[in-house]
């Protein structure tokens, strides 16, 4: 497995998904274990460990996501509304340290976190 990294070998096609959407710089598929109705993981294709690692040099894999979360939004019918999420390290409680937004929805959620 590519530097021990789930998501880089799902990324390789090592281990299988559940593919939603993919481009060049993105690739996104259903987590193992959803919270909402629909909960897809938007995942960049080059290996970032978490939200502190982004910077000028890479910040374009975060745009090429939010690209992507919209048009994954509007194909599983998510245009009344829905969250991303961004877990960072291990007071963020992120369990796969190659960045990843959880893209959740397909319901109206009640709590709200902020
Ligand atoms: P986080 O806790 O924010 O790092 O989110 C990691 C997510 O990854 C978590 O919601 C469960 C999901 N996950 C873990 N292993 C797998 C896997 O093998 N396949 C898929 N599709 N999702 C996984």
């Amino acid at each position: 497995m590519l530097n021990d990294c789930l998501f880089c070998a799902i990324l390789g096609g090592e281990i299988p998904c559940s593919k939603v959407y993919e481009d060049d710089y993105v690739l996104a598929f259903r987590d193992i274990n959803p919270q909402a109705p629909v909960h897809v993981l938007v995942v960049p294709k080059e290996h970032i460990a978490c939200a502190l690692d982004i910077g000028e040099e890479n910040s374009f894999f975060v745009s090429k996501c939010f690209e992507a979360i919209a048009k994954i939004a509007k194909a599983e019918g998510l245009e009344n509304g829905f969250r991303v999420v961004n877990n960072c390290g291990i007071d963020g409680g992120q369990s796969v340290m190659h960045l990843h937004f959880h893209l959740i929805g397909g319901e109206k959620f009640a709590e709200k976190i902020i």
